[in-house]
């Protein structure tokens, strides 16, 4: 599978395609405004948030409901846009009409954390807006839209579920023995913060509520855990077939993403030896590993486990009670800009998680049981589970 977005943040719309995907995987409009609307959902995100629709429209691949094996191609309509359309023109504009418009005047105090500094650096601007705009966490809704694309392939074929959860913010950590189930979902969408956890979810929305009144801003961490896949996706024959390396470079891809862990991750480095793996044993229903602090892969390949990642993210950059800077047009010291932020959109990036790891997925099950249409897939998944040597 190959996925690319384009389009920024405060432009008409972003635009997403995935090439690769077999005919007859069931995508909607009316899913994927549900996925988007998932996106949205959280404790602490800002403004624009409250005011603004994803506007989706499939503009290629799918007839009457069905994947066609021709590229998936989707628009993500940014409402916001009648505000932005002479600030963010595609075409020259009459510099008359953006004379004494707020929203045009050059960002010229660059926000620490943000890609804002080295991006003008590179691409030579002496304004943050191109850079901000595009690096923007907004992209990410193009992604989860792809995600559900995939989700649904992953679900039709392979009786794949992919869930999610928030396990820590700021401080308040959720219990790491309680895992969201396959049929959960709609239980921890319910949650404000996603946590299954009510103990630990009131620690949290009292973190955010605390960062809020202080003017600041805060980080946390998500797991992803993927239910039914067999064993075998993934490969520990070359650094870059291996699983693990894939999810972590798809997770960490994610805006503000820090860290990415598989299984029991930095834990594991801990433990001795004899306390760190997954003892296996036989069962009527086949074999089996008695614990699951691997997360599911074992040599850069599933192991028939549930699959557990979980990705860091960092406090939102833009900090309301704003960081010292320089004033690239004069040199000066200065405060950062304050654009509107989020206090904290770890909710979200959990939702933007799954739609990642549901790709790599997705990319990692077609590469194993090929295939051009869904029937096909689910026939090399079954004969391919048949025929295994060891169940
Ligand atoms: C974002 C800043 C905010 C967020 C935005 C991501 O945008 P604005 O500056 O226009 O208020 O609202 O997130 C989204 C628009 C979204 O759909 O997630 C940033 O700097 O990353």
């Amino acid at each position: 599978l190959r996925w690319l977005t384009a389009g920024e943040s405060h432009g008409p719309e972003l635009l997403a395609i995935l090439e690769g995907l077999p005919a007859g995987v069931e995508v909607t409009t009316a899913q994927l405004d549900e996925a988007l609307r998932r996106r949205r959902l959280g404790y602490g995100r800002g403004a624009r948030m409250k005011f603004e629709q994803d506007a989706v429209t499939i503009s290629g691949g799918v007839r009457h409901g069905r994947t066609l094996g021709s590229p998936v191609a989707i628009r993500v309509g940014n409402t916001e846009w009648p505000k932005w359309e002479t600030v963010m023109a595609a075409d020259p504009v009459d510099p008359a009409l953006l004379e004494g418009v707020a929203r045009n005047a050059p960002r010229s105090r660059p926000r620490p954390g943000h890609a804002d500094l080295a991006g003008m650096q590179k691409y030579g601007f002496d304004d943050a807006r191109p850079v901000l705009d595009r690096a923007s966490a907004r992209e990410t809704a193009a992604r989860v839209a792809l995600g559900q694309v995939a989700r649904s392939f992953l679900k039709q074929a392979l009786g794949v579920d992919v869930v999610s959860h928030v396990v820590a913010i700021g401080e308040a950590t959720a219990p790491r023995d309680v895992l969201p189930g396959p049929g959960d979902m709609a239980a921890v969408d319910a949650d404000p913060v996603r946590c299954v956890d009510p103990e630990a979810s009131a620690a949290m929305v009292a973190e955010i509520d605390k960062a809020h009144k202080d003017g600041d801003t805060l980080g946390g961490v998500v797991e992803v855990v993927v239910y039914g896949l067999p064993p075998g996706l993934g490969s520990y024959t070359h650094w870059d077939r291996r699983l693990d390396a894939r999810l972590a470079a798809a997770l960490m891809g994610i805006q503000a993403i820090k860290g990415v862990a598989v299984g029991d991750g930095f834990e594991t480095a801990r433990r001795p030896g004899s306390r760190a793996h997954d003892e296996i044993e036989n069962t009527p229903e086949g074999v089996r590993r008695i614990t699951n602090r691997a997360g599911g892969i074992e040599g850069g390949m599933t192991n028939g486990e549930p699959l557990r990642v979980s990705a860091a993210m960092k406090p939102i950059s833009t900090v309301p009670r704003a960081l010292s800077t320089v004033d690239v047009l004069t040199g000066e010291a200065a405060k950062a800009h304050h654009e509107r932020s989020d206090v904290c959109a770890v909710p979200a990036a959990a939702i933007v998680a799954e739609a990642m790891v549901a790709l790599v997925l997705a990319d990692a099950a077609v590469e194993k049981f090929g295939g051009d249409s869904v029937e096909e897939v689910a026939r090399n998944l079954a004969g391919y589970l048949s025929s295994l040597v060891i169940k």
